[in-house]
């Protein structure tokens, strides 16, 4: 089942932990409603009009403390594995500098080149350098599942895996003033050879996106 429409491997890990920890607590949230209306009925004021007094119970206390434990260590386990993977720069990643500022994104290549829509080739990982010119704002990929806020002071990095063509929302998640909610644009995943043409020519025209029947749009 997905949660929202992924667009890679790490948007499937992501999916995944979030489904461990929902499953996780659902099943802790029911046992802890059946052991409260258990004791509601098996120990309400007509049955026992006494309360006794237990002064403690050493193997209840530590079966309690050592569960809630492992499960809360394997959540942070899971979900420090796949976070780890969006902010471990590979040797062979693209830089890009992304720039946020009220209210619209920019690019910047390292050969000098920039604009408004993200594009990037596909199967090539692309650390992301992302900058705030003004307030605090937040790059977001939605189908990526990735996110990170862009600082006026310091440059933060993402890596993002585009492994199939397409076209995806790029939006901002930190509300940033009057245009907040306009603030977005799109991240276009190119076949390689387009991507290189377009990096390399000394045009400022877009790149033409022609990526077939089988792009992915979200
Ligand atoms: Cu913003």
């Amino acid at each position: 089942m997905r949660l929202l429409p992924y667009a890679l491997n790490h948007a499937q890990a992501v999916d995944d932990v979030m489904r461990f920890i929902v499953i996780c607590s659902l099943i802790l949230f029911t046992i802890v409603i059946a052991a409260m209306v258990f004791f509601v009925f098996k120990y309400n004021h007509k049955r026992n009009p006494r309360a006794t007094s237990i002064p403690g119970n050493v193997p209840l206390e530590i079966f309690w403390t050592v569960i809630p434990t492992v499960l809360v260590l394997a959540m942070f386990y899971a979900g420090w594995e796949a976070y780890l993977q969006i902010r471990t720069v590979p040797k062979n990643a693209m830089p890009v500098k992304v720039f946020a500022r009220q209210w619209s994104f920019s690019f910047e290549y390292m050969n000098g080149k920039r604009c408004d829509t993200l594009y990037v080739p596909k199967g090539r990982p692309i650390d992301c350098l992302i900058k705030s010119l003004d307030v605090i704002h937040s790059f977001y990929l939605p189908a990526f599942r990735e996110k990170q806020d862009a600082l006026p002071d310091r440059v933060r990095h993402m890596v993002v895996y585009p492994e199939h063509l397409g076209v995806f929302d790029v939006v901002c998640t930190q509300y940033c003033g009057l245009d907040h909610a306009l603030m977005k644009t799109k991240m276009i995943v190119l076949p390689d050879t387009t991507f290189d043409r377009w990096i390399n020519s000394s045009s400022t025209a877009e790149p033409k996106v022609a990526l077939g029947d089988s792009t992915t749009y979200f």
